[in-house]
């Protein structure tokens, strides 16, 4: 049964849609204003909960969105914005929260649903547009249908697997006023579920008998960090994450070993992994880039736990598939591990040792690399020293995202976000600036390849119309170069992969932003410190980073052998040997 309160007054329907949003969890709308939607906006501009945030694309709107979704835990990411083009340009934000599980309400003007003319402004097919991209949409066609549509469509966003939903209000009931008898109340979705215990009992039967288990944990664990903790501390076993779930387990951690474990992983990884014979994977669907190109050995013990029954299993077969919220099993798999009194002291030492080496080792290789530019290394270095525990890095798409994921350490949960499984370039900058905006005293870093920064760079005014401090280090390499790396052996040659040339100055001055050059590596440590202190004080940084990309990360040069080898035979030598010819030939 819905409750609800008598009222027995007129409303408009732009006065339902706020005051259905007040009850969710939303604090921030994020959009464009158009003739479809100003009647909802001025409702929002009197609302003491929410704050509607002017974006500069619509596109910055559902990153900024999913940015909030994130990091916040529990509040979901809003968007307000126009039928037909506002939706297309926001369509990429949807589309990462879509494939990524993030929840995100989209809400749009629609056009008029009472006058008897067709071929209005705006007017599409937004219900098939979406289709492929959200879990679900409504489209009211009566006043008392908004607040209903939009609790539904907030429910659906966060129960199961997360994601985008959308409602469309017609412009006309918006606009109009009807009287209306009862106005419903919020009610939450249901807890999630308990797992069956027999599979809780065959999951514990397995990692009890394995002789060197593993974890892998996606975005998915990321709530119940410390009990996987506890977990991988009972069975000695190391952890390796995806790159979304890169906090759902600390680096700091001493069996930490990285993301992923096959050979585009880091050695700390690979070698910990090298014997598994018992996977226990949280919140995990094996996606491409964890699994680097699906180039990971997964042991027939596998263990799979996932909150979407149709990911257990798919590509690589279950033992036992437990389909469940990792809130609710992980909690549950600890606490069978401890009634049995599983704990195994000198593997768990074992482990340690060889992690603690291996990730040594691979920094110095990293330290040892010499150029007159910036050591990647060196820039993660200093700023893991630099920043608080607590803050939030957000990355983009490309070659900055896996050396990120190499060389820096993330130790808090909800504290590294990426836009992985859509992997859309162009994130990073108006998704700290949804996080930053939803939190203001978190301290927020953004991690930016120059090519995604020309996509949403100039989202940094609403930033600086916000006072939203955020460092935006710019990762200057000229190229596209997770493509262009990727192009130079098998082509040797960059086919539209090679920038224009940027003066990054211009974007700081036109958008109010401060900025810092750090031209090599005697600049890292007083440039991040300097960046750091003027965020500090509210305002926004552009940095220049000149990044020495001359060194592969290991994800890169993994993918690369991993897809090769899957190449026919005949196709093989082909690209070989163009790449021979092309080397001698130019
Ligand atoms: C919207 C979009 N277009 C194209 C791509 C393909 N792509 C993936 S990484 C990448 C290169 C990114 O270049 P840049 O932002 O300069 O980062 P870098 O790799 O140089 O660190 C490209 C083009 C993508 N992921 N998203
Ligand atoms: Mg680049």
């Amino acid at each position: 049964m819905t409750r609800s309160v008598r009222i027995g007054a007129k409303r408009s329907g732009a006065w339902l849609v706020r005051h259905a949003l007040e009850q969710l969890p939303v604090t921030h709308t994020f959009g464009i204003p158009g003739v479809h939607n100003t009647e909802i906006y001025d409702e929002l501009s009197r609302s003491e909960k929410i704050q509607p945030v002017l974006v500069t694309h619509e596109a910055g709107a559902a990153f900024a969105a999913d940015g909030i979704s994130r990091t916040s835990g529990g509040t979901i990411g809003t968007l307000v914005i126009v039928p037909a083009a506002g939706l297309t340009h926001a369509m990429s934000g949807i589309g990462e929260a879509f494939l990524d599980g993030i929840p995100m309400l989209v809400i749009s003007g629609g056009t008029r649903t009472d006058i008897p003319f067709r071929y209005q402004l705006h007017e599409l097919d937004l219900h098939g547009i979406l289709k492929g991209l959200t879990k679900g949409s409504w489209h009211p066609k009566t006043h008392a249908e908004i607040m209903p549509a939009i609790f539904e469509a907030y429910r659906t966003a966060v129960t199961g697997v997360p994601g985008p939903v959308f409602v469309e209000i017609p412009v006309n009931l918006q606009l109009f006023q009807e009287t209306i008898d009862e106005l419903p109340v919020f009610e939450p979705p249901a807890p999630p579920e308990a797992p069956e215990a027999s599979l809780l009992d065959a999951a514990i039967d397995l990692l009890e008998k394995a002789r060197s288990p593993g974890l892998f944990v996606g975005w998915g664990a990321v709530d119940v960090a410390d009990d996987v903790a506890r977990i991988a501390e009972r069975l000695g076993a190391p952890v390796a994450t995806t790159l979304q779930g890169l906090s759902a387990f600390s680096a700091a951690h001493s069996l930490h070993a990285g993301m992923g474990f096959s050979r585009a992983a880091v050695p700390a990884a690979e070698n910990a992994f090298a014997n598994c014979d018992c996977l226990l994977a949280i919140g995990t669907r094996f996606a491409e880039i964890p699994t680097g190109s699906f180039g990971c050995r997964v042991p027939e013990n596998l263990i799979h736990v996932d909150i979407d029954p149709r990911v257990l299993g798919v590509n690589f077969p279950a033992k036992v598939a437990i389909a469940g919220d990792a809130r609710a099993v992980v909690p549950r798999l600890l606490a069978r591990l401890a009634e049995r009194g599983i704990e195994r002291p000198e593997r768990r030492q074992k482990h340690e040792t060889r992690i603690s080496f291996d990730k040594k080792a691979y920094r110095e290789e990293w330290l040892a690399r010499k150029s007159d530019r910036v050591n990647p290394a060196r820039f993660f270095e200093s700023l893991r020293r630099q920043l608080g525990d607590d803050a939030l890095m957000v990355v983009d798409d490309g070659n900055h995202t896996f050396l990120a994921a190499e060389l820096f350490p993330v130790t808090v949960p909800r504290r590294f976000v990426s836009p992985t499984d859509f992997n859309c370039m162009g994130y990073a900058v108006p998704a700290a600036i949804g996080a930053k905006l939803a939190k203001p005293d978190l301290q927020v870093v953004a991690i930016v390849g120059d090519g995604a920064f020309l996509m949403t760079g100039l989202e940094i005014v609403t930033a600086t119309t916000h006072q939203a401090g955020i460092a935006f280090f710019v990762f200057h390499d000229g190229e596209l170069s997770q493509i262009s790396q990727g192009q130079e052996i098998p082509y040797n040659r960059k086919t539209c992969t090679v920038l224009g040339e940027i003066r990054l100055e211009g974007v700081a001055l036109a958008t109010g932003a401060a900025f810092i050059p750090i031209g090599d590596d005697a600049g890292i440590d007083g440039g991040i410190r300097e960046v750091l202190r003027l965020a500090g004080t509210g305002r926004s940084v552009v940095v220049d980073v000149r990044i020495d990309y001359g060194k592969r990360t290991r994800f890169t040069e993994g993918v690369v052998s991993t897809v090769l080898k899957r190449f026919p035979l005949g196709d093989k030598f082909r690209f070989v040997g163009r790449a021979l010819v092309r080397k001698v030939t130019g």
